[in-house]
C-alpha cells in the first residue's frame, strides 16, 4: 500500500508565550476580580506553583521551556515540580505550593482522576488552581478555576479523517497509546475510533501503551512487527515521540517509514516537521496558530474585569509538505 504519514496538531502555547501567558491572564483576572485579596501583595513578585507531568516527550520539555522563560520574562517567582511521571509526586507538590502560600498554582495533571483531595486543600487555602493542558475527572467542578488547553478529541476526529481519505478507507492500524490514564490518550484513542468506524476495511489490529516516550514507541512496534509483520499498513500514534520510536523499529525491521506504512502521530514537533520539510514523509501537519494574540487578548480581557473562559481551548491549523519548511524558523520546539 502506498503510504504516507502524517502528524497532526500541535498546542502552540508550547512554542511561544501560549500557555503561561494564558494562564498567568487566568490567574491575574482571579486575583482582580474573581479571587479574595489573596493575590500577590502589591509590588511583590506573583508567586506561582507549577506541577509539571515530566519530560516524557518534546512536547513536554518545551512547555515546561515555555512556561519557566515566560515567567522569567515577567519577573513570576516560579515554583517548579517535575513529578517524573508519577501522580503522587504531583500531589505532594501541590501540597508544598499550598504550604508555601503560593499566590496561584497550576497543574497539569498527568492523568484525569484522583485529584479531588488536593484540590480540596488548595480550595481550603483558597489559593486558585489553574489546570493546564490535560483535563481532569472531578466530582466538583468549583475545585479549579479554568482549563487552558487542547481539544484531544477533535485531534482524534481530525487524524481518522485525514487517514481515512488518504488511504482510501482501508488498512490495518497497530496503535500506539500514550499514558494510561491521561487525557489526551483517552480522547485520541476514543475519538479515532469512532473516527474509523464508518470504515469497516479500516481497522485497529493492535493496541498498547508506549507512555508517550520514544523508547516506548520503539519497544511496541518492534512487538508489533514481530507479531504481525508486513501485514501492517499504519500507524496511529498519540504523539510524535512514539512515532519516532516506531520509526527507529520500522526501519530497523527493513521497510520504509512512509513509503511502507503510513505513520499518523499528533504534536508536531520540529523533528516531526523536518521529516515532512525533507520529504522523508509526506504528512499534512496540524499546528495551532500563533497563541501570542490570544494570550495577550486573553490578559487585556482579564485586567478589564472580564470573565474568563471555564476551557479555553486552541485552535488547530493543517501544514502539509508544501508549508511545513516554511513553519520551521519560527517553531521553537
Ligand atoms: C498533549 C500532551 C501530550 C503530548 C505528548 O497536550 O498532554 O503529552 O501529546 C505529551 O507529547 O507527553
Amino acid at each position: 500500500m502506498a503510504l504516507i504519514s502524517t502528524s497532526v496538531r500541535v498546542p502552540a502555547w508550547a512554542r511561544h508565550l501560549g500557555s503561561f501567558g494564558a494562564v498567568l491572564g487566568a490567574l491575574v483576572f482571579l486575583s482582580a476580580a474573581v479571587l479574595p485579596a489573596t493575590g500577590a501583595p502589591a509590588g511583590k513578585p506573583l508567586r506561582i506553583g507549577f506541577a509539571q507531568t515530566g519530560a516524557e516527550s518534546a512536547w513536554r520539555t518545551a512547555n515546561t521551556e515555555s512556561m519557566k522563560s515566560e515567567a522569567a520574562r515577567r519577573g513570576i517567582d516560579l515554583k517548579f515540580s517535575d513529578a517524573q511521571g508519577k501522580q503522587e509526586n504531583q500531589i505532594r507538590a501541590v501540597r508544598s505550593f499550598i504550604a508555601q502560600r503560593v499566590d496561584a498554582i497550576v497543574l497539569a495533571p498527568l492523568v484525569e482522576t484522583g485529584w479531588d483531595p488536593v484540590l480540596r486543600e488548595a480550595k481550603r487555602a483558597r489559593i486558585p488552581v489553574v489546570i493546564t493542558d490535560r483535563t481532569i475527572q472531578t466530582s466538583d467542578e468549583s475545585l479549579y478555576a479554568c482549563f487552558i488547553g487542547s481539544d484531544f478529541l477533535e485531534e482524534g476526529r481530525m487524524a481518522a479523517r485525514w487517514l481515512a481519505k488518504e488511504v482510501g478507507g482501508k488498512g490495518r492500524i497497530v496503535e500506539l497509546q500514550g499514558t494510561p490514564g491521561a487525557a489526551p490518550a483517552n480522547d485520541r484513542r476514543k475519538a479515532f475510533a469512532e473516527g474509523i468506524a464508518g470504515f469497516p476495511e479500516l481497522k485497529i489490529i493492535d493496541s498498547q501503551s508506549g507512555d508517550f516516550r520514544r523508547s516506548g514507541g520503539k519497544e511496541v512496534m518492534e512487538a508489533f512487527l514481530k507479531k504481525h509483520g508486513r501485514t501492517i499498513d499504519i500507524v496511529y500514534a498519540h504523539n510524535d515521540d512514539m512515532a519516532l520510536g516506531a520509526i527507529q523499529a520500522i526501519e530497523a525491521a527493513g521497510l520504509r517509514p512512509g513509503t511502507d506504512i503510513v505513520i499518523v502521530a499528533i504534536d508536531a514537533i520540529r523533528e516531526a516537521i523536518e521529516a515532512v520539510a525533507t520529504g522523508k514523509m509526506n504528512r499534512p501537519l496540524e499546528l495551532s496558530p500563533l497563541f501570542r494574540p490570544k494570550v495577550y487578548d486573553t490578559i487585556d480581557r482579564l485586567l478589564a474585569g472580564e470573565k474568563v473562559e471555564r476551557k479555553a481551548y486552541n485552535q488547530d491549523e493543517l501544514f502539509d509538505r508544501t508549508n511545513a519548511a516554511a513553519a520551521l524558523p519560527s517553531r521553537r520546539y
